[in-house]
């Protein structure tokens, strides 16, 4: 029985017209990252950010996952070992298409948190610099969302779980962004199997095993398959 540990980035979503950031066009070309993803960039423009957030909120909700989100959750089902999904992605797609062991370790576009308290609830679809904590009552709500030199979410539960992989596979991702991006070196470290899929070599390809290139809702599921028939 063996345990699979899965990182996946915004290239698993695109094909549910989901924007990635670092793709030509992508978010990080319509947006500098410094006016929307710091906490710098939160505290000097709470409305523009909100703005930003609520615009991807909407989207999301309209998203439907596709056949590679489809795959990991048939995975999950069917495969006699652990399954963990480790997601950069903010958007529920892998819930909504049946993955249950998901770990959201740069946050979720529909929770909300508060900064006073730390009090978490259901973001509703427009959030703004007026929306008042549920819990404490402070004005000081924000995006449940990891920014740039934020901790990100589940470290500790990360690297047990990296420490025990069998098989370790990157999925979408670009490997520009710390700490995922070293997630390949420490799970090669313990002795893992590591594997990646996306549409061309990452920042790190080098780094894993096992290549494959092509779209998400293609190489996915056809990995999915060999692996259950294993
Ligand atoms: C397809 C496809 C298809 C397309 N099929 N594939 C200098 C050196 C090292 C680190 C740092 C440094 N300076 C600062 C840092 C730290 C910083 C960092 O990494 N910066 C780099 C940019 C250099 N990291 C942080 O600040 C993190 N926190 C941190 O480090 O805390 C301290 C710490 C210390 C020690 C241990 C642990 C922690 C926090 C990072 C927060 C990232 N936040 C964002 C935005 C919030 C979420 C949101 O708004 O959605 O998260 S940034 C953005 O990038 C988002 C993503 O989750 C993340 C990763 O992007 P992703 O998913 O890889 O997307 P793309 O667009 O880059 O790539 C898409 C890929 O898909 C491409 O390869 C395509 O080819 C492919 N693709 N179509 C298959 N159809």
């Amino acid at each position: 029985m063996s345990n699979i540990v899965i990182l996946t980035g915004a290239g698993i979503s695109a094909e549910s017209g989901l924007g990635t950031f670092r793709d030509e066009g992508g978010l990080w070309a319509q947006h500098r990252i410094e006016d929307v993803a710091t906490p710098e960039a939160f505290a000097r423009n709470p409305k523009l950010v909100h703005q930003f957030y609520n615009a991807r909120r909407a989207q999301a909700r309209e998203a439907t996952p596709n056949a590679a989100h489809h795959a990991l959750a048939k995975l999950e089902a069917e495969h006699k070992g652990s399954v963990l999904i480790v997601t950069q992605n903010v958007d529920g797609l892998h819930e909504k298409a049946g993955s249950k062991n998901v770990l959201h370790m740069h946050g979720f576009l529909e929770g909300a948190l508060c900064h006073q308290c730390d009090h978490r609830w259901a973001a509703p679809l427009e959030m703004s610099p007026e929306g008042v904590c549920p819990s404490c009552g402070a004005q000081q709500t924000r995006p449940d969302i990891v920014w740039f030199g934020e901790m990100p979410y589940g470290m500790e539960r990360i690297g047990a779980a990296l420490a025990e992989a069998d098989v370790f596979i990157s999925i979408g991702t670009s490997g520009e962004v710390y700490p995922a991006a070293n997630f390949v070196a420490e799970a090669d470290h313990f002795g893992a199997h590591t594997i990646e899929l996306n549409l061309e070599p990452s920042a790190g390809a080098s780094r894993f095993s096992e290549t494959h290139f092509g779209p998400a809702t293609k190489i996915v599921p056809e990995w999915v398959t060999a692996e259950l028939a294993r």
